[in-house]
Order: structure tokens, then C-alpha cells, then sequence
């Protein structure tokens, strides 16, 4: 397809051309998402050193990428939330006024594209057929970028069919820059639907239709429009007779949502079935019907490498097989991609920035935020619904994060208030997907924390006004996989067991499933989840459960001063569910003392 056939959309080339004057590019390219673009691109690629080879036996059309080692996750601290007014971010985002914006940023892109090819990447996220997706144009430096966006997106003649002539998109500018920390920035005009990028090739950096767009910039539009743009896996759980039950869980970066959006059932679990819509990020929308139904804006899956096997999850491992583009995982010596979980290191590897692997080192020979692009449609279990522009009716919402303590395996909240509540209240210990200290237990309503693109006070009461407008919204529920025991141990399976807890989750939205009420929320009582077959104590499985007053009086405490931050921009039916629960600690441990007096009398 040629250019003239490419660029009829008079809004679109205006911007091109000025972005081309200004960023001074030796070509530009518009990209048409074709088979024959994207080997040229990996050709070139190839050529000067930008990918590797991997093994065509083991990984057909695959390669590897090394990304500068001071670029290797998202930088949470040079993404700006650019709203004419500081308080339209809110406390939770950096912000930066739209005129410091042009004055300290813009210029970095003055002659930043010299020696390069601008390449136009039309995109659309969402199915073709949804009248929920939407248009976004990525402008890159990175042939890198375009090969991940093709994988990731609805690429080329498709988005520029839909979009027409219109100049609803979403402007994206990224450029490599120099690669230098003190000269990145990740700026979003939501007033605008802009995204400047510049100084990172990486991940939700650079791939702007991820979390730039998908995330912060749609969360924006959804506020507006009436609808949610959330940091959420979507998988469907088909049960023996055949039922299917769609759910959307939304954690924290590396904290399952690829795992249990692919979950295999274990042997144990006969006749149970999860089919994956998304792994990353969900738009839902309020259906006819009075459900929430959801779509999978992306085309593919960004996962994390390390951690993943064949036991912990053979369907990712299926996806990778081929088409697959390995950033910053290490090498073995017949060039096979390599990390941490896939057993002892073999002789001869080569780490993720290149230099022969010193197992001595004490260091992973992969990037511990080493990530696989991948095709969706390669995985084995990918929904039927996949690309169905109506998407599926969502029966449960799932909150969860890394808590080495304190928050039970599994709970219900008791309706959509105290749901929101327990969005607002998740917690999780930080990853490797952004750059800083790990393992730092942090506030992150709803696993929102990076992406919402607006005040968190308002996006809270944004969640409260959809469930008024729900008439069946979906039960609301929290997990933790990742409780821990007196050796730092986890004291749950995880992986494919959670299969156990998707079921009961699964049977309390149909309003069946066994619980104990408790101050916190519904709490499966000790023999609802099934664990035939599993090697866990009754003692384990208690702990797993348990809920301890002293801690959540203080976790509430925590969740006030927290969500007092907000001010005026909170709304006041958060506090009031707080004084609630605090109540209901209160009340259980008045009636505990009372059955203490009269059992000593
Ligand atoms: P993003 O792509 O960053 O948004 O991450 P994600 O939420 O999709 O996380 P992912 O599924 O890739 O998992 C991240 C890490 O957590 C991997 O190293 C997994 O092996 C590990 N993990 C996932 N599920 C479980 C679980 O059930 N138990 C334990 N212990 N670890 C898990
Ligand atoms: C995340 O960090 O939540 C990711 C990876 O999904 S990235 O695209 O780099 O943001
Ligand atoms: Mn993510």
C-alpha cells in the first residue's frame, strides 16, 4: 500500500508534518501494519544490531531485544499528568502545567528524530467490530516500538479505515531522544487526548497504547463518557456443565494478572475451563441489560518472562512459542530465551545486557522486569469472545495485590459500595515493572495508582456513580495470593490452584457458595474451597483466612489518612463505609468479650 493511500485523513497528515518539521526526521513512514512492512522493519533491525536471532527450531520468528540498561521498566517519577489545573491530577499523579509542558519538554523534541525514520503507527484499540474502540496515531523514532505495536494493536489500514476523516484519535509523540534519565519525559494532555514521550524505548513508555492511552488518557474519556478504563485481566471460568462466567481482577503491576488470565485447570479441577479475554487492561461499559460488559482494548500480551514455566503457565509458554518479541530475558548458548523459573542456569548463557552469566554473581541473568510481546490470538485458550466488538458480561470484579500479611486469600464485599471501598483500600508491595526499591508496601486504589489520568478522589466517586447506574453490577471481591508464613514462604499454591478460588468467587456471584459474615466482608468458611488434593493444613488454610481485628482497626486507620488526601475531591460515602467497618470491628469485638465473661462465669 502506498503513502498517498495511507495518509487521506487531512487532520492526520497536518500533524505529521508539523511533528516532521519540528522533530526533523531523514524519512517518514507510514506504516500499514502489513506482513511485508514488519520484515523489512526486523530486517533492518537485524542489521544494525537493534534485535537478535533467536533459535528458528525452538522460537520460529522470534527475537531478542536488549533495551538500554538504565530503560528497562516504566519510571513512575517522569510520567506527568499535564490538566490546565494541578488539582484535575490530584494528589496521587505528578503534574506539570500544559505551558511548563511546552517550555521544558517540547524542546526536546527539536531536531530529535535527525538520522531517523518518523514512522505514523495507526492503531485501534479494541475489536474492529466494537462500537467501543477507539482510534490512536503513535508518531515513533523506534522501529522497535512499531514491531511491539503491530503485536499489541489493531495496526495500519484498519484504524485509518475507521477513523476516516475525523480527528477523533489520540495524538501519541514518542522519540528515543538521547535514552538519558534527566531528559525522559511521559506527558498526557487529557484536556487534548496528547501523549509526549521521549527519553525511554520501554514498555508502557514508549508502547503508548498501552498505558498512556488505554489507561490515562481513556480513563479520562470514560469519566466523561460514562464507562471504566481499568488495569484489569478479563478471563471467562466455564464450569463442568459447560457454563461460562466472565470476571475482571485487577492487580497491581506483576502482581498474576497474566497468569490468571491463562489459567489451566489442574488435574484436580476436571472439567473446569478458563478462556482469557485480556490480560492487562479492560473497558467496560454499562450494557441494556444493566450489566457490566467488558473488552479487551489490546491485540496482544506484554508479559513478564521471569516466573514463567510450563508449570506455572503452559499457555503462556504456548503463546511464546513463536512471533515473539523477548526484551531484555537472557540468552543460552543455542539461543534460546532464558530466566529465572525455567530451572538451573545452563552453561554458556549470556544475560540480559549481554555479557557472558556469572551464576557466582548472585544476580538473575534475566532482568527481573524482563517482558514478552506476544500475538493474543496464539494463545491456546484465547476467548471466542476475544474479538466480539460487544464484549462479555462481567459477574465479578476482583481486587488484589501482594500483602505478606493481614488480607485473607479470598473475601466478598458485602454490595458495590463496600466494593469500592475495597478497590480504594488495595495495597501491594512494589515490582520490578517500575523502576525503584521492591517489595515496598504502597497504596494502589484499584491498581490505578500509575494510570489514572485524573484526580483519584474523582475516579472513586466515578466507580460509585457507575454502580447507581448498574442495575445488575457484579459482586465485588478481594484475594491475596501471596500471604506469607513464619519463613517468608508463601502459604498458598498460587498459579493454576487459584482455579479453587475462582470457583468460589464464581459461585457467590450466582448467589450460591458457603461464607461467614465477618467485619471485613463475606469469608468462604473452612471447607468452601476445595482443597482435595492440595498440600495444605487445615491450620494453613485457617491462617489463609483469618481475619484479625487489631490489624485491619490499624489497616483502617492507614486507608483514613491515606484517603484524606483527597479532600473535597473524595467522596463522602468512602469515610462513611470506613466508619462502618470500623463499627462492625467494634460490635464483633464487644460480643467476644461478652462470650469471654460468660464462659469464665
Ligand atoms: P503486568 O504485566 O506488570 O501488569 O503484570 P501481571 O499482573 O500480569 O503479572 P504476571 O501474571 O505477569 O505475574 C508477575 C509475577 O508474579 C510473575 O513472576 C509470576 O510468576 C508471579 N505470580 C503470578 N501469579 C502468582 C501466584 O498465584 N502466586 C505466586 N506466588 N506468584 C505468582
Ligand atoms: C505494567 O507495568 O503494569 C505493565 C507493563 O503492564 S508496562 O507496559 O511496561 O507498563
Ligand atoms: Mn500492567
Amino acid at each position: 500500500m502506498n503513502e498517498s493511500e495511507l495518509n487521506r485523513n487531512r487532520i492526520l497528515s497536518d500533524w505529521v508534518n508539523d511533528v516532521a518539521r519540528f522533530t526533523k526526521p531523514d524519512r517518514i513512514h507510514w506504516c500499514d501494519g502489513s506482513e511485508a512492512e514488519n520484515a523489512e522493519l526486523i530486517k533492518r533491525m537485524l542489521a544494525d544490531g537493534t534485535l537478535e536471532t533467536l533459535n528458528p527450531q525452538t522460537h520460529p520468528q522470534s527475537y531478542l531485544h536488549r533495551s538500554h540498561p538504565s530503560d528497562v521498566a516504566r519510571t513512575e517519577h517522569l510520567t506527568f499528568i499535564c490538566s490546565y489545573y494541578q488539582a484535575d491530577a490530584g494528589p496521587t499523579n505528578n503534574w506539570m502545567s500544559p505551558a511548563e509542558a511546552h517550555e521544558k519538554v517540547w524542546p526536546l523534541f527539536n531536531g530529535a528524530m535527525k538520522g531517523r525514520t518518523l514512522y505514523v503507527v495507526p492503531y485501534l484499540m479494541g475489536p474492529a467490530s466494537s462500537p467501543h474502540s477507539k482510534v490512536g496515531v503513535e508518531i515513533t523514532d523506534s522501529p522497535y516500538v512499531v514491531t511491539n505495536m503491530r503485536i499489541m494493536t489493531r495496526m495500519g489500514k484498519v484504524a485509518l479505515d475507521r477513523l476516516g476523516a475525523s480527528g477523533d484519535f489520540v495524538k501519541g509523540l514518542h522519540s528515543l531522544g538521547d535514552l538519558s534519565p534527566e531528559r525522559r519525559f511521559i506527558c498526557h494532555f487529557p484536556q487534548t487526548k496528547e501523549i509526549w514521550s521521549i527519553g525511554s524505548g520501554y514498555g508502557g513508555n514508549a508502547l503508548l497504547s498501552k498505558k498512556c492511552f488505554a489507561l490515562r488518557i481513556a480513563s479520562t474519556q470514560a469519566r466523561n463518557e460514562g464507562w471504566l478504563a481499568e488495569h484489569m485481566l478479563i478471563l471467562g471460568l466455564e464450569d463442568p456443565s459447560g457454563n461460562v462466567t466472565y470476571v475482571a481482577a485487577a492487580f497491581p503491576s506483576a502482581c498474576g494478572k497474566t497468569n490468571l488470565a491463562m489459567l489451566i485447570a489442574p488435574a484436580t479441577q476436571a472439567g473446569y475451563k478458563v478462556w482469557t479475554v485480556g490480560d492487562d487492561i479492560a473497558w467496560l461499559y454499562p450494557g441494556h441489560d444493566g450489566r457490566l460488559w467488558a473488552i479487551n482494548p489490546e491485540n496482544g500480551f506484554f508479559g513478564v518472562a521471569p516466573g514463567t514455566n510450563a508449570e506455572t503457565n503452559p499457555n503462556a509458554m504456548a503463546t511464546i512459542s513463536r512471533n515473539t518479541i523477548f526484551t531484555n530475558t537472557a540468552v543460552t548458548a543455542d539461543r534460546q530465551p532464558w530466566w529465572e523459573g525455567l530451572g538451573q542456569a545452563p552453561a554458556g548463557l549470556i544475560d540480559w545486557r549481554g555479557e557472558p552469566y556469572d551464576t557466582a554473581s548472585g544476580q538473575p541473568a534475566a532482568h527481573p522486569n524482563a517482558r514478552f510481546t506476544a500475538p493474543a490470538v496464539q494463545c491456546p485458550n484465547i476467548s471466542p469472545h476475544f474479538d466480539d466488538g460487544q464484549g462479555v458480561p462481567i459477574s465479578a470484579i476482583i481486587f488484589g495485590g501482594r500483602r505478606a500479611s493481614l488480607v485473607p486469600l479470598v473475601y466478598q464485599a458485602f454490595d458495590w459500595e463496600h466494593g469500592v471501598l475495597v478497590g480504594a483500600m488495595l495495597s501491594s508491595e512494589t515490582t520490578a515493572a517500575a523502576t525503584g526499591k521492591t517489595g515496598v508496601l504502597r497504596r494502589d486504589p484499584m491498581a490505578m495508582l500509575p494510570f489514572c489520568g485524573y484526580n483519584m478522589g474523582n475516579y472513586l466517586g466515578h466507580w460509585l456513580d457507575m454502580g447507581e447506574r448498574l442495575g445488575r453490577p457484579p459482586a465485588i471481591f478481594n484475594v491475596n495470593w501471596f500471604r506469607r508464613g513464619p519463613n517468608r514462604e508463601f502459604l498458598w499454591p498460587g498459579y493454576g490452584e487459584n482455579l479453587r478460588v475462582l470457583r468460589w468467587i464464581v459461585e457467590r456471584a450466582a448467589g450460591k457458595g458457603h461464607t461467614v459474615e465477618t467485619p471485613v466482608g463475606y469469608v468462604p468458611t473452612a471447607d468452601a474451597i476445595d482443597t482435595k488434593g492440595l498440600d495444605i493444613s487445615e491450620a494453613t488454610m485457617q491462617d489463609l483466612l483469618h481475619i484479625d481485628p487489631a490489624g485491619w482497626e490499624h489497616e483502617i486507620r492507614d486507608v483514613q489518612a491515606y484517603l484524606e488526601k483527597f479532600g473535597n475531591r473524595l467522596p463522602a460515602e468512602l469515610p462513611q463505609q470506613l466508619q462502618k467497618m470500623h463499627q462492625r470491628l467494634q460490635g464483633a469485638a464487644r460480643q467476644r468479650t461478652a462470650r469471654s465473661v460468660a464462659s469464665s462465669v
